[in-house]
């Protein structure tokens, strides 16, 4: 009988990392910090080293790490129900249910717990949809998402993707997927024009992982227009944008306009617990029928009870105004070291979803360099596709906080930039 006591209770970085290499799956290689504390902007490794998280975990952490509401609902509920199965009802999530509709603006919720398991409802939502509403032949409904598009890695998800290193090997791919550029409403009323059976099309408001990319002014509001004009449900996945992060509640409120399915998941929770939800109207939702789709997991009273908390820390800290705030000084910094650094392509970006495109190209390691060169000065983040680094701290930061890490850029980039 083996002794799983020995286990090292408190392992150096080192140990943390052998341990990851020899016992766990090799489908992420992260940077070189082990970290075991975080609370607000910052996290600390095994060490005891501090660190400014302009990671965020990809946008979850958007109350800040531990958010101590959040944390106490968690312990709360935990002392209380965790999970009855969707067997039975419970107590918390008819009321998440409710808040969460009246707060965005939707008849109905469906809770789910990975973005991803959002992104995937919405897409039974949208072919229910297609052939109970719209009147699409059965079997032959469409999507269309755009080049670029990130939404997990489910193969519903990577049957979308135009990133190799989501789909190379993964085959056969889902059908009736139809990709187009970002950010080109030509190439959307063309394909919208091309094929009636057309249900739905999804789209992140500013597209996160292919590098914080923002569409030209206009382009919502026009996509808006188009899937009114035909008939095809507008989706918009704000699993990383949404939640205050760009500096409104949602994305889409930049241009005022409303998706039929939103698609949120991440700082849902505020990155204490997995949950995720697609929110639509009663012709969208009600398609779905008892027994037609669900998750062991989904709606369970944890979940909800954190879902609450994480969304009322948002609303009472007015988190979207300081990401606004915030988010104009970093980019105003920005602007300012790029006058000075001819490393710095582009800085762009909205709230505090922001990236600087780096004057190299993708496959150089420029931007590994830099962010294991800011590692070590106390800021963390990440490069995203090669030359571009991604900055998206907690939207609780403060000035004071935004400056130190900016000082610390901005050392970086002059630095590198002289060699
Ligand atoms: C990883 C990327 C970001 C998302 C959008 C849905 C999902 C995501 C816009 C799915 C998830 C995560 C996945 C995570 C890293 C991170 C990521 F680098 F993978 F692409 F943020 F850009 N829609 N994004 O960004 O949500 O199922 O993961 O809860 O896979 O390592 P999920």
């Amino acid at each position: 009988m083996s002794d799983f006591s020995a286990t090292i209770p408190h392992p150096t970085s080192q140990q943390a990392i052998d341990l990851e290499l020899r016992f766990g799956a090799h489908n992420y290689k992260p940077m070189s910090v082990v970290l075991n504390k975080g609370r607000g902007v910052h996290v600390w490794d095994v060490e005891g080293k501090e660190y400014l998280d302009f990671l965020s975990a990809y946008s979850a952490v958007s109350q800040g790490h531990c958010h101590p509401k959040i944390i106490q609902a968690l312990i709360n509920q935990a002392q209380k129900l965790t999970l009855t199965s969707r067997a039975f009802y419970n107590d918390q999530l008819g009321p998440c249910e409710q808040y969460m509709a009246e707060y965005f603006g939707y008849d109905k919720v469906l809770m789910m717990n990975s973005g991803v398991e959002a992104g995937e409802t919405a897409l039974k939502l949208t072919r229910k949809w297609a052939y109970k509403v719209k009147g699409v032949p059965t079997d032959q409904a469409k999507m269309v998402y755009v080049s670029g598009n990130f939404w997990g890695r489910t193969l519903a998800a990577v049957s979308s993707s135009t990133d190799p290193s989501s789909t190379t090997h993964y085959g056969p791919f889902l059908p009736g997927f139809q990709i187009i550029p970002y950010n080109d409403l030509e190439a959307l009323e063309s394909c919208f024009k091309s094929d009636p059976n057309i249900a739905g099309f999804m789209v992140e408001p500013i597209q996160g992982e292919a590098g914080v990319v923002v569409p030209h002014e206009g382009y919502l509001q026009g996509v808006r227009n188009l899937c009114t004009q035909y008939q095809v449900l507008f989706i918009a996945d704000e699993v990383q944008t949404g939640i205050g992060r760009t500096g409104k509640k949602l994305a889409c409120d930049w241009e005022g306009v409303k998706p039929d399915i939103l698609v949120l998941g991440k700082a849902l929770s505020g990155g204490v617990f997995p949950v995720s939800a697609a929110l639509a109207n009663d012709e969208v939702m009600l398609t779905i029928l008892p027994g037609e789709h669900g998750s062991t997991f989904g709606g369970n009273p944890l979940a909800c009870a954190v879902a609450v908390a994480a969304l009322k820390v948002v609303e009472e800290e007015d988190l979207a105004a300081n990401a606004e705030a915030m988010g104009q000084i970093f980019r105003s910094r920005m602007h300012d070291l790029q006058k000075q650094c001819s490393l710095i392509e582009i800085v762009r970006g909205k709230g505090l979803l922001n990236a600087i495109v780096i004057n190299d190209s993708e496959e150089s390691d420029t931007a590994n360099t830099l962010c294991y060169q800011m590692m070590e000065k106390g800021l963390l983040c990440k490069p995203t596709h090669g030359n571009k680094i991604r900055f998206a701290p907690p939207l609780v930061i403060n000035a004071e906080q935004m400056n130190q890490a900016c000082d610390i850029i901005a050392e970086v980039f002059i630095q590198f930039n002289r060699l």
